[in-house]
């Protein structure tokens, strides 16, 4: 970490930034990529950057670019259109290089990316208040809204199979089977769960493979803290982490809504007996992906709400648990079993939902 900060000054020059460099930390909680907060001083003000060293052994860089400028130009077009609305805030701003393009690179790290730091807004790992939820699934639904007349170039599927679920199950039983750093034993429980727990990961796949579910452009990865909302209204305002938009089920972003929100604690909590799943931040959800995305979900979607959450969790789990089980190589970890941990709080949330099954279901408006 050390190294990548005493490279910032120079990868900072590198941006079409304002001011003179002044000081670069670590910030965030991404799995994915190393973030940085730059502080820099133009002579009469101090301005932010938000700088990301990107995580390339996952996902193509310049894919990824290329659909998020696609992406953020669609949204910023159409918000233009509400005269209030400030647009540094409601879309992130990309910061391009001095060459011209929106990637720069150095030898040592790889690529390197800067937006705008958009000030007085926050994130939240673990949710505080219901409101909050309904602003966050209000801001993501309305995103996935803005962006059902999107006519730019097809966006590029950067990430294949993302939420195949049947995919990501069987990589989990690989794992298991592969076990490279004899860990499977230590696991057994959390095998057992999720071989009982397979027939859940069919459930959204086959509803699309039959067409019955149509394919939107969503975000993919709708966790709580990837949407800022403002420090002061505490209304939601910008969608974040734009790396995986590409086309999917609505679904799934409302279901890692429920999996990131409706945890009371830590998502790599040790102790899963706290996990139990928050009833009135489920509502809060509820009401505000309904509200964003503005009555265009069918009445499939409605119908498949409460499931989608117990999805996502599942398929988390699994992904945590392969990593846990291969080394540790996909999510970033800052200390041994934390892969572990965070897979069994999504088991646990599994099971919470299902205890709930009729309490939850019940919160869903019929129309
Ligand atoms: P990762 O892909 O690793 O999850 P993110 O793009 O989600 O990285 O960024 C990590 C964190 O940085 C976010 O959770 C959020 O708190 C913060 N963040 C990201 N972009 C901005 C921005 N433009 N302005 C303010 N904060 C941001
Ligand atoms: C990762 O990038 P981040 O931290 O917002 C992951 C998501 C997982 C999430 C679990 C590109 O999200 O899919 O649901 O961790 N992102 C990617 O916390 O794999
Ligand atoms: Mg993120």
């Amino acid at each position: 970490m050390n190294d990548v900060l005493t490279l910032i000054p120079h990868i900072f020059k590198r941006f079409a930034m304002r001011g003179t460099y002044v000081s670069a930390r670590p910030y965030g909680s991404g799995h994915i990529n190393e973030t940085f907060l730059v502080t820099s001083f133009d002579g009469n003000t101090h301005r932010r950057y938000l700088m990301q060293h990107l995580n390339t052994s996952i996902f193509d860089p310049h894919a990824v670019m290329e659909n998020i400028q696609h992406v953020t130009q669609h949204l910023r077009k159409k918000l233009s259109y509400l005269s209030s609305v400030d647009l540094e805030r409601r879309v992130l701003t990309l910061i391009p290089t001095r060459d011209g393009g929106v990637l720069a690179h150095d030898d040592t790290f790889g690529y390197w990316r800067a937006y705008l730091f958009i000030d007085n807004a926050k994130t939240f790992d673990i949710l505080e208040t219901p409101q909050q939820a309904f602003e966050a699934a209000l801001t993501f639904g309305s995103f996935q809204q803005l962006l059902l007349d999107y006519d730019g170039p097809a966006l590029i599927e950067t990430m294949p199979d993302y939420h195949h679920t049947v995919k990501r199950f069987q990589a989990f039983q690989a794992a298991v089977k592969a076990d490279p750093l004899g860990r499977a034993s230590e696991i057994a429980p959390e095998i057992d769960f999720a071989l009982r727990h397979e027939p859940l990961a069919h459930s959204l796949i086959d509803l699309k493979a039959s067409g019955d579910i149509p394919e939107r452009i969503i975000h993919n990865d709708t966790k709580l803290n990837n949407v800022l909302l403002d420090a002061e209204s505490g209304q939601g305002l910008c969608v974040l982490d734009l790396d995986t938009v590409m086309p999917g089920l609505s679904l799934y972003d409302f279901g890692d809504m429920v999996r990131s929100a409706c945890n009371p604690v830590a998502e790599d909590c040790p102790d899963p007996q706290q996990v139990i799943a928050r009833a009135d931040v489920f509502e809060a959800l509820v009401l505000g992906y309904l509200k964003g995305t503005a009555g265009t979900l069918l009445p499939i979607e409605r119908e498949h709400l409460f499931s989608s959450g117990q999805l996502l969790s599942f398929e988390c789990g699994l992904r945590f648990l392969t990593d846990h089980l291969c080394g540790d190589t996909y999510f970033r970890t800052q200390r041994s079993g934390q892969n572990l941990d965070r897979g069994r709080t999504q088991f646990a949330l599994v099971e919470s939902l299902e205890k709930q099954r009729d309490r939850f279901r019940a919160l869903i408006p019929r129309s």
